[in-house]
């Protein structure tokens, strides 16, 4: 009864827009959250526009990641984008086709996927095209799948395969660009590893999330992860492995999903473009909330897995100070990580929260600054200074 009376108190809290639903007392980390049952109120972020669509499209959804309340992103508030819609895919005929360089040709059922021996991977990702002021494009999940790999050798690559190709059930018209001349053609959505990559132990061919069936948002009925990689290696609905010695050179591999950064070496600018792959190192914080008569500002990181060393906040320019960082999260390698700043004696105004994460290489999130000379939006690591007004 009492727990009741605390949730819907919350529950008028946090009102203008902000899902609710499931937030409790139970499942919100204690060290995260420390004085909830007192009476918690959301501190409004000033640089945040009040009139958000969180669910732009049908196919597409922001994460309002003011609202988590714990560590896996329940599957119906998982973002979720792509770039043609939904395919269609009825799972009674649905085959996972392994073709190309390989001895034994494949076509899999789900049926023959799911008795093939399945694995955990608690993985959390963004889209590389997650930034400020939003920052909805990640969550963090619980998947179930059969490691990439012993499909792959079901399948006996042969020695001069290269190169993997992953292609969704997902198709729609393209501009193939070539000197001067345009191209109308319909490709379907694929992504590559190379074979070292492919054959590591890591990546898995997803069936679950969170213990449930993937829903269409997420790639029903199979997906790839690569754990440490960004959203768009994560081929969703996928169809078919193709193996082969070129580089695959798709519009979402080779053009579309590249960063073009800038370097200062030995006085000279060099210019090179990279594709997306591996997360850069990033936190940002997700809400600030007060409790009593103490803030707290709480955030996520995200990363290729390297662990991490330390969360740092810095207050109106001031010194940074160390975050306290959830061993829960911290516990998986590719989950992302909560962290929590306890701010006391903050005054009246408007001021400025910034987080940096440094990880156990020393390597440290960059400010906007120091990524000046990135010439796409792609891969936004910076720093995210927040804006709060405390009243
Ligand atoms: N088949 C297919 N898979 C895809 C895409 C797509 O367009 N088609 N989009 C990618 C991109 S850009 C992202 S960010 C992630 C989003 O995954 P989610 O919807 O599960 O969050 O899916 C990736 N996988
Ligand atoms: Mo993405």
């Amino acid at each position: 009864m009492c727990a009741m009376t605390k949730q819907s108190t919350r529950r008028d809290i946090l009102k203008g827009g902000l899902a609710v639903a499931g937030l409790g007392l139970f499942g919100i980390p204690e060290w995260a959250l420390p004085a909830l049952a007192q009476g918690e109120a959301l501190v409004p972020f000033t640089d945040l526009p009040d009139n958000i669509n969180w669910v732009p499209a049908p196919d597409r959804r922001l994460y309002d990641v003011r609202t988590i309340d714990g560590m896996f992103t329940p599957r119906d508030k998982w973002f979720t984008t792509q770039h043609y819609g939904h395919p269609d895919v009825d799972p009674t005929t649905y085959r996972l086709k392994v073709s190309g360089l390989v001895e034994r040709p494949l076509s899999l059922s789900l049926d023959e996927l799911k008795k093939m021996r399945a694995t955990d991977l608690v993985f959390g990702f963004e889209c590389s095209g997650n930034r400020r002021p939003i920052q909805g494009l990640s969550s963090n999940g619980r998947w179930t799948g059969v490691p990439l790999r012993e499909v792959l050798n079901r399948a006996n690559v042969k020695d001069d395969a290269r190169e993997f190709v992953f292609f969704g059930a997902d198709r729609g018209p393209e501009e193939v660009e070539f000197r001067g001349n345009t191209f109308k053609v319909e490709q379907q959505f694929g992504r590559s590893l190379p074979r070292d990559k492919a054959l590591s132990p890591q990546p898995i061919l997803a069936y679950a999330l969170n213990g449930e069936p993937l829903t269409k948002h997420q790639g029903f009925p199979v997906r790839l992860l690569v754990p440490g990689y960004y959203g768009v290696c994560n081929v969703k609905f996928l169809a078919e492995i193709h193996a082969q010695h070129d580089g695959y050179l798709g519009k979402y591999q080779a053009r579309w999903y590249r960063t073009l950064r800038g370097e200062m070496i030995n006085g000279e600018m060099k210019w090179t473009e990279t594709a997306v792959t591996h997360m850069q190192l990033k936190s940002w914080i997700a809400r600030v909330t007060k409790a009593a008569n103490r803030h707290n500002a709480f955030g996520i990181v995200l990363n290729d897995g390297t662990p991490i060393r330390t969360v740092e906040v810095s207050i109106d320019g001031g010194p940074w100070q160390p975050a306290t960082l959830d061993p829960a999260t911290m516990k998986e390698k590719h989950s992302w990580k909560f962290f929590n700043y306890v701010w006391t004696g903050a005054t009246p105004g408007e001021h400025t929260l910034v987080s940096r994460v440094i990880d156990v290489n020393g390597q440290v999130q960059p400010t906007a600054e120091e990524l000046a000379n990135k010439k796409t939006f792609l891969e936004d690591n910076s720093q995210h200074p927040r804006k709060v007004m405390i009243s």
